[in-house]
């Protein structure tokens, strides 16, 4: 099955309002790309103003509450997402897993409540420095895959995202071809779980993607794009990785 690349920036606690020059030069880079889907996850602070700004780029949140409403001072539900302009959203990242202990079941209930208001998800997975010495990175994987996947995980909105915790922000990437076993692993646990609806599920690396070494890694197998944080900040770092993609 042929699935299209999709490159993604995650812009984590950075950017206000003259930021949406980035957003433009962003948004012009995806237009100019159309074989390529590109989105932009900004603080929520910046999602309406960057929907505004975004033509053919998808803009998402970093994170969702599971319910859509109630006492939960400082969060934020799949229907303000929504209102505010998002069309996807990011769960489970191990910022938010190590920050705010958020574990596999709340990225699946967060998933399943996005899912309910029709924003497309990024859920991500990956293992810690030790558990890779350990040689446990793929039993973890596959464990967080089969915890937080949920049942009706199908292509049309639902995205993977391999990041090994020890790779980001750090400038160190796994091997291509430890990349490539482990997206091969995920997509396995996957099929086991939702059956063929797996080969529509896209699969990205995340973890110290640059517009240098993209190129290598966008072209691994079982690779189906990157969610990029420290060079998706500028369109300057960011572009040459959707370039990377076409
Ligand atoms: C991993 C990635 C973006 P960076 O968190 O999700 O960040 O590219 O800075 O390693």
């Amino acid at each position: 099955m042929t699935r299209r690349k999709l490159v993604a920036g995650n812009w984590k606690m950075h950017g206000l309002r003259d930021a949406v020059r980035e957003v433009e030069a962003i948004a012009a880079a995806a237009a100019a790309h159309p074989d390529v889907d590109v989105a932009l996850y900004v603080p929520t602070t910046l999602l309406a103003l960057a929907a505004e700004h975004a033509g053919t780029l998808a803009i998402g949140a970093q994170d969702v509450h599971e319910r859509d409403s109630g006492a939960h001072t400082g969060c934020i539900s799949a229907p303000m997402l929504r209102e505010a302009g998002a069309t996807t959203v990011i769960v489970g990242h191990s910022e938010r897993r190590a920050d705010q202990n958020e574990t596999s079941h709340d990225a699946w209930a967060k998933a399943a409540a996005a899912r309910r208001h029709g924003l497309s998800v990024i859920l991500c997975c990956g293992e810690t420095e030790a558990e890779r010495d350990a040689g446990r990175a793929e039993r973890v994987v596959q464990a967080q895959i089969e915890k937080s996947v949920p049942e009706d995980a199908s292509g049309d909105w639902f995205t993977l995202a391999y990041e090994p915790r020890w790779a980001i922000g750090t400038g160190r990437t796994p091997t291509v071809e430890e990349i490539a076993a482990i997206h091969a692993i995920a997509r396995a646990k996957m099929r086991q779980m939702v059956g063929e609806a797996a080969d529509g599920i896209r699969i990205l690396y995340g973890g110290s993607v640059t517009g240098a070494n993209a190129g290598t890694i966008l072209a691994a197998p079982h690779v189906d794009g990157a969610l990029v944080g420290g060079a998706s900040l500028t369109a300057e770092k960011f572009v040459p990785i959707i370039e990377a993609a076409a």
